[in-house]
C-alpha cells in the first residue's frame, strides 16, 4: 500500500513538474513565436534535426562526478541517439544553437525530472516530442536525461595530418583534358543533390537526360561551381569533397578530401586573377575553415573559428562555418561564423600571411547571397530574424534588418519592385511572409536596407525562394509546411503586380509519383531563364522527380522521372551558379 502511495505522489509531482515546466517554456516561447503561425515548429523542428554525420564511436566517454551512472552500452546508446538526433540543433559540445544550451551547468541545475519531461513531450518552438510521438521509449528518455548530466563527450580534431590522409588526386592535372572533350553546352548542365545516396546526378539541362550519377559524401549536401565554370565542388554533411572535371568525355571525380567530420559549405576563389585557384571549405565538426588548391583541392591552410560571441562575448567551442561566399570586390572569402554571429572577410591574397576581417553581426548566421549589384552579401541570422547586410567593398557592415520569424533565403531573389526600386528577397521557415528589402543606396537611398513590402505566401517552412533577370515570376516553396498540399506546392508571384495573389503550382501532382512526403523544395533556373527546375522530394525507398516548368505559361514542360534519382533536393545550374544569378 505504501509503496502505491508513494507511486501514485510521485506520478503526481511528475505531472505538476512537467506541467509547470510546460507552461514555462510555452510562455516564454510563446513571445517569439506568433500564435497565428502554429504550423512553424515542425518545419524548423525537422530543418536542423537531422542530427549530426559524425561516427559518435570517435568521441571519448566522460563519467562526470555526481552524475547519474550508466552502464557502457547505455553511454554508447545515449552519445548515439545523441548524435543522431540531438547535436544538429544543441550542437556536438551541446553549447546550444537552434537548439537551447545543454551544457553541464544547464541541465544539471534543471534536473533529471525536468530534462525527460523535456524530452518526451517537446516545446512549442522546435523540440520534438521524443516520448509522446513514440520515437524514444520511456528507457530511452530516461537514459538520454541521465547522459545529459554528464559533460558532453568531445570528437577528435582534424588537422592537415588528417586531411592529408584523405586527400585523393584521382586524375591529376597533367593528365586532365586540355579542352572540354563532351559535346554538353555545360553553361546549362545541372548537379542535383541526391541527399540518401550519397551522390550527384549530373543533368544536361538541353535534353534532361541524366550524363553521369558520381557518387559523393553522405548526405551531400550543395554543389558550387569554379569561376571558369569547369568545375564542379560538391560537399557532403561528413566533410567529404568531390572535384568534378566538366571537360572530361564523361565529367566525373578528378580529386577527393575530407575536410573535417561534418560541414556545409564550400566555395571558390572569383576575384580577377584568382579564377580558378582555390577552393575553401567551412565545417561544423571541427569548428574551422580550410583554403585548398583549386584543382587538386590539396589542404593549404586550416583556420579555426573558436572564439567570442558578438554579443555577450563569451568563448563559444564550438562556432560551426555555415555560407561561404566569394567577394567580387576584393580577394576574399566571406564566411558565416554561425554560433559566435561573425562574419569574416578571408583575403586570400597571401594565404601565409593571412588577413582577416571580422564584422560583428548577430547571432545564428545561416544562409545567403549577394544582392544584384554583388557589392552587398545579404545573409539571415536565422533564429535572431535579422537579415545582415554586408559591404564587400568597404569590409563593413551595413545594417542588421528586423524581419519575419526565422529567414532563410537560400541565396534569396533579386528584382525590381515597381515602386521601391531594386530589391533582395527573403521567405522564412517561421511564417508565411516574404520581405522586400530596398538594395539601392544610390538610387534609391530612402528605401535602401529597408523592409520595403511585405507578401504574404502560403504558410511558413519556406526554405528557398527564386526569380532570374530574364524572368517576371518569383517562385517561394514550403517544403517543410505540415499540410500536404502547401509542401508539396509553389506559390508563383507576378513581379509586375506584386499586390496580386500568388498563382499556385501544384508540382507534386505533376509529377504524378504515388505515395510518399514528395516535398517540393527548391526552385532553379535553366541558363535562358525561361525554364524552372523543381526536386519532388519523396522517401528513400519512394519515387522521387523532377518537374520542369515553362516560366511564360507556368505549363507542365518536363517530369525527369528516373530511378536514380533518389532524393534529389538542391540543384544548381552550372551558369547560374557560377555567376551568382538569383
Ligand atoms: Fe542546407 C545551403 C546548412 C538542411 C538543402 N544549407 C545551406 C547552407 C548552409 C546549410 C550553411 C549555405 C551553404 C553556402 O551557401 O555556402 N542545411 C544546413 C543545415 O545546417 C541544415 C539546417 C540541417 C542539416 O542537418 O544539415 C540543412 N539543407 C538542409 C536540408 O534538409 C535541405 C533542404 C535538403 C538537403 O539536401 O539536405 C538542404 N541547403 C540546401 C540547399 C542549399 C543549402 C539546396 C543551397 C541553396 C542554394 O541555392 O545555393
Amino acid at each position: 500500500m505504501m509503496k502505491l502511495l508513494s507511486r501514485i505522489f510521485t506520478y503526481v509531482v511528475l505531472m505538476i513538474t512537467g506541467l509547470t515546466f510546460l507552461t514555462s517554456i510555452n510562455a516564454q516561447e510563446n513571445q517569439d513565436t506568433p500564435e497565428k503561425h502554429p504550423e512553424i515548429t515542425t518545419g524548423e523542428a525537422y530543418h536542423g534535426a537531422a542530427g549530426s554525420p559524425i561516427d559518435p564511436s570517435d568521441s571519448k566517454i566522460v563519467r562526470t562526478p555526481g552524475a547519474p551512472d550508466l552502464t557502457e552500452d547505455e553511454f554508447n546508446m545515449a552519445r548515439q541517439i545523441y548524435f543522431e538526433r540531438c547535436a544538429g540543433c544543441h550542437g556536438v559540445l551541446r553549447k546550444g544553437a537552434t537548439g537551447k544550451a545543454l551544457t553541464t551547468d544547464e541541465t544539471q541545475s534543471k534536473g533529471l525530472e525536468y530534462l525527460k519531461v523535456f524530452i518526451t513531450y517537446g516545446s512549442p518552438t522546435g523540440m520534438p516530442n521524443w516520448g509522446t510521438s513514440g520515437e524514444l521509449t520511456e528507457q530511452q528518455i530516461d537514459i538520454m536525461a541521465k547522459y545529459l548530466l554528464h559533460e558532453p563527450p568531445i570528437p577528435p580534431e582534424w588537422g592537415m595530418q588528417q586531411m592529408k590522409e584523405y586527400w585523393e588526386v584521382v586524375v591529376p592535372v597533367d593528365q586532365r583534358p586540355t579542352e572540354q572533350m563532351n559535346g554538353y553546352n555545360l553553361e546549362n548542365v545541372f548537379s542535383v543533390t541526391l541527399r540518401d545516396s550519397g551522390q550527384v546526378a549530373v543533368i544536361d539541362g538541353d535534353s534532361k537526360e541524366i550524363i553521369n550519377i558520381v557518387d559523393t559524401g553522405y548526405a551531400v549536401h550543395i554543389s558550387r561551381l569554379s569561376a571558369s565554370g569547369r568545375y564542379l565542388y560538391v560537399i557532403g554533411r561528413d566533410a567529404l569533397i568531390n572535384l568534378i572535371d566538366l571537360w572530361m568525355e564523361v565529367p566525373d571525380t578528378v580529386a577527393k578530401i575530407k575536410v573535417g567530420l561534418e560541414a556545409r559549405s564550400v566555395e571558390t576563389s572569383k576575384y580577377k586573377g584568382f579564377e580558378d585557384k582555390y577552393a575553401i571549405a567551412g565545417s561544423y565538426w571541427p569548428p574551422q575553415y580550410v583554403i585548398m588548391d583549386g584543382d587538386s583541392l590539396e589542404p593549404l591552410k586550416i583556420v579555426s573559428t573558436r572564439g567570442m560571441t558578438v554579443d555577450t562575448q563569451e568563448y563559444h567551442p564550438e562556432p560551426r562555418v555555415a555560407a561561404i561566399v566569394a567577394s567580387h570586390e576584393h580577394p576574399e572569402f566571406i564566411v558565416n561564423i554561425k554560433e559566435t554571429g561573425k562574419v569574416m572577410m578571408v583575403n586570400y591574397e597571401d594565404i601565409s600571411n593571412l588577413k582577416v576581417t571580422t564584422i560583428d553581426t548577430a547571432r545564428f548566421l545561416h544562409d545567403g547571397g549577394w544582392d544584384s549589384s554583388k557589392r552587398y552579401f545579404l545573409t539571415a541570422a536565422n533564429k535572431s530574424n535579422i537579415i545582415v547586410v554586408i559591404d564587400s567593398k568597404e569590409d563593413k557592415l551595413v545594417k542588421l534588418v528586423e524581419v519575419g520569424t526565422t529567414p532563410h533565403p537560400g541565396r534569396g531573389a533579386n528584382f525590381v519592385d515597381k515602386e521601391f526600386g531594386p530589391v533582395w528577397a527573403t521567405s522564412h521557415l517561421g511564417d508565411d511572409s516574404i520581405v522586400l528589402i530596398g538594395t539601392d543606396p544610390e538610387g534609391h537611398p530612402d528605401q535602401a536596407w529597408n523592409v520595403v513590402r511585405t507578401l504574404k505566401g502560403q504558410g511558413g517552412g519556406s526554405l528557398f525562394i527564386k526569380t532570374h533577370p530574364e524572368s517576371n515570376n518569383l517562385y517561394v516553396d514550403t517544403p517543410l509546411n505540415p499540410d500536404e498540399k502547401i509542401s508539396q506546392s509553389v506559390a508563383v508571384f507576378n513581379l509586375d503586380d506584386l499586390d496580386a495573389e500568388p498563382q499556385v503550382l501544384d508540382i507534386a501532382a505533376m509529377a504524378d509519383l504515388g505515395e510518399g512526403p514528395k516535398r517540393v523544395v527548391q526552385p532553379e533556373y535553366n541558363r535562358a531563364g525561361d525554364e524552372v527546375w523543381f526536386s519532388v522530394w519523396n522517401g528513400k525507398e519512394q519515387r522521387s522527380a523532377l518537374v520542369v516548368i515553362d516560366d511564360k505559361t507556368l505549363e507542365l514542360k518536363s517530369v525527369i522521372d528516373d530511378e536514380r534519382l533518389i532524393t534529389p533536393t538542391g540543384k544548381f545550374n552550372v551558369y547560374n551558379t557560377q555567376h551568382d544569378v538569383y
